[in-house]
């Protein structure tokens, strides 16, 4: 294995402190984790029901009335998803309804429990949580399938539409929570069915068996945790299956789909893979050059890649991870760090292609991004890879929530005018205020499960070296060389750049590296005498013997910032984005008033800008007052069109707050690209 391959430290040894982050924590674990208990439950009045705790029970006493040796007739005796019981009617006690992915919601709730228990343990919530265990262990039939869609509908069409239907997702998910469980409470009720599913899985699929890959990756990366949870080799084999399948001919995808076909007597379709681009199955996954088609798919199966180059040393695998990571950020990334450019496909666009107000940008998608960077820093250390992660968690991940935790948003554009997207058909993804839930609940879950594991995000370790990715504050123990040292640090980066790691306790021998961020013109730095220092892509690396009290403080500048796009990026000609450190302002209606694109900023005077705070649902965030102008808005009887004439402006003001605190003080237009003058 490379020698520079790093791992996250253990929840266990990372406790986050930052006055920001562990609010956000605090928050997910006192708000959000008992709200979405409730949604999984359909007890949030008005939001859209989930139907997790209702199919899961529905299938367990399927399971349980098959093991009795009894006939379980289903409700919905076909592939026909049921989102919601028909008009007027109270739902089948006995049907599934929901997408057929609904199993992952709770998946990933019981994940994010898990992180939250080992930061710190909580009898309640751990009962809780293990109520949902048990539902889902109940819910697992005899030969160890699980997946409530088909065992409430038709066990015998399992595996027939990998592509669509979710269950290798659905596996994946669970495989990820049962880790986190196990890890959390040293339990395996949940890892023994995630394995028992699993060994079906493998039992169908495999080099001497069918050939088949999951229509929505995440397989991938969860085998590869649950091989590196139980050392079993096996589940390393099935991901590198998976991977290897993937966009090979005769694609399997067109495969099954003629299976399908030909028991409605239709013709069969091509096998090639070049249709498959939504799936990322159109070339062999080492042979790829371009991030396409549905943004979280792909960034799940480049994080499974990852993996696979990590676990493997697979040298091609990691050259098709690192054009994968080019394709995205040199060409398909927001400012904001969302990705996904079309809501056709919820997928990527081609490259430059970035509109602000039809922008998709999916939570997840962002989420997933987070999730391929923290793999790809664990195999090279590259500040390129730490800074994409940061721009993501601080911006569009954190837009996915309400400042309270109580609503959500699915897609994140850049630019909302709450009439037009009300109204519009074609803005018709775009939500003008955040949801109590939605029918597809993707999102929410995952906001709580990398926000409750963020302590792994922060910091990996290569063997002796402590790689400081985020500057998020934290308490940590830490191993260098077979010597425990306890090591704080402190930042707050919604404030200043000013971070300090210091030794709190023990002695060790070994280096410390901290990230240069993109975003830090000057760093001022201060280490203790006799430690050597040197820069590397990215990092300043720092060797000693580190011992209690020792300290190393580093100032980081923190400007506000004039950014402007590639002009290969039409939508974004002429116009500039204001960011400060990690964080990506825009401008709202609230502070504004209404026309915000009659807005123009002047990018030259950018070092009067004038820092703030501000209140914003209670919280303080950091804000930012520009001076601008503003085109008066003509009258009404103004012509559409007219000669040519400079447009009238006025002194403004222009004030920005955090993007991802936008759409917390009621509905109203919000831009984060403005008209430059
Ligand atoms: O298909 C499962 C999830 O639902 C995807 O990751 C999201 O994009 C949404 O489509
Ligand atoms: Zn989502």
């Amino acid at each position: 294995m490379r020698s520079e391959v790093s791992q996250p430290l253990s929840l266990k040894k990372i406790h986050v402190t930052d006055p920001f982050w562990a609010r956000e924590i605090g928050l997910i674990r006192q708000a959000v984790i008992p709200y979405q208990w409730k949604a999984l439950h359909d007890q949030i009045p008005d939001a859209a029901p989930s139907w997790w705790a209702h199919n899961m029970r529905a299938a367990a006493r399927a399971v349980a009335a098959k093991k009795a040796g009894g006939l379980f007739v289903p409700a919905h005796h076909s592939e026909k998803i049921e989102t919601l019981p028909e008009d007027g009617k109270k739902p089948l006690e006995d049907a599934f309804y929901g997408f057929v992915f609904q199993d992952s919601d709770g998946y990933k709730w019981l994940e994010a429990v898990a992180y939250q228990l080992m930061s710190r343990p909580d009898a309640a919530l751990q009962a809780q949580a293990q109520e949902a265990v048990d539902m889902i262990c109940a819910a697992q039939e005899e030969d160890g399938y699980l997946d409530t869609f088909y065992t409430l509908t038709d066990r015998d069409r399992a595996f027939t539409n990998l592509r669509d239907n979710h269950e290798l997702y659905c596996f994946g998910h669970l495989a990820e929570a049962a880790v986190a469980w196990h890890q959390a409470t040293g339990k395996d009720d949940l890892l023994n069915a995630a394995r028992r599913f699993a060994e079906c899985i493998a039992n169908k699929f495999g080099p001497d068996k069918e050939r088949g890959c999951p229509g929505h990756e995440i397989a991938e990366m969860a085998l590869m945790r649950l091989y590196e949870e139980t050392g079993e080799i096996r589940w390393r084999d099935l991901s590198q299956f998976f991977l290897d399948v993937r966009g090979t001919d005769p694609n399997t995808f067109a495969l099954e789909e003629n299976r399908r076909r030909a028991e409605k007597g239709l013709p069969e379709l091509p096998v090639s893979s070049e249709r498959y681009r939504y799936h990322q199955a159109n070339v062999p996954v080492r042979d790829i050059t371009e991030a396409v088609g549905h943004a979280v798919r792909q960034m799940y199966l480049a994080c499974g890649m990852a993996d696979e180059a990590r676990v493997a040393d697979d040298a091609k695998m990691l050259d098709a991870c690192e054009r994968l990571w080019h394709s995205v950020v040199e060409q398909k990334l927001y400012i904001t760090g969302g990705i996904g450019a079309t809501h056709v496909g919820e997928a990527f666009s081609r490259p430059y292609d970035l509109p602000a107000d039809t922008a998709y940008s999916e939570t997840c998608a962002a989420i997933g991004l987070a999730f391929f960077a923290r793999r790809m820093l664990q195999l090279k250390p590259l500040s390129n890879y730490a800074d994409v992660m940061e721009q993501a968690l601080y911006n569009t991940v954190l837009s996915g929530m309400a400042l309270d935790g109580q609503s959500f948003f699915y897609v994140n554009p850049l630019e909302v005018d709450p009439d037009a997207c009300e109204t519009d058909q074609r803005l018709s993804h775009v939500k003008a205020v955040r949801q109590k839930w939605f029918g597809c609940a993707c999102c929410p879950p995952n906001i709580a499960r990398i926000v409750s594991s963020l302590g792994q995000y922060i910091v990996t370790q290569s063997k002796d070296t402590l790689f400081f990715h985020l500057y998020i504050g934290s308490d940590m123990t830490v191993n260098l060389g077979g010597s425990e040292m306890t090591l704080r640090l402190e930042a707050d980066l919604l404030k200043n750049g000013d971070v300090r790691l210091s030794v709190t306790d023990g002695e060790a021998q070994g280096t410390l590296a901290f990230r240069d961020p993109a975003w830090a013109s000057n760093a001022q730095v201060k280490i203790p005498a006799g430690v050597k220092s040197w820069s590397e892509n990215g990092y300043l690396y720092a060797k000693g013997m580190w011992k209690q009290g020792d300290q190393i403080t580093i100032h980081f500048t923190m400007p506000v910032i004039a950014v402007k796009a590639n002009p290969m990026v039409k939508e974004t000609m002429n116009q500039v984005c204001f960011t400060r450190g990690p964080l990506v302002f825009c401008a709202e209606e609230a502070d504004n008033g209404k026309g915000l694109h009659l807005l123009r900023a002047l990018p030259d005077q950018v070092a009067g800008a004038r820092e703030k705070t501000m209140a914003i649902d209670g919280l303080t965030l950091p804000a930012v007052v520009l001076p601008g102008r503003r085109i008066i808005a003509p009258d009404e009887n103004a012509p559409l069109y007219a000669p040519w004439t400079p447009a009238k402006t006025e002194d403004a003001e222009i004030t920005l707050v955090p993007y991802f605190a936008w759409n917390n003080r009621g509905k109203g237009e919000m831009r984060v690209w403005l008209a430059a003058e």
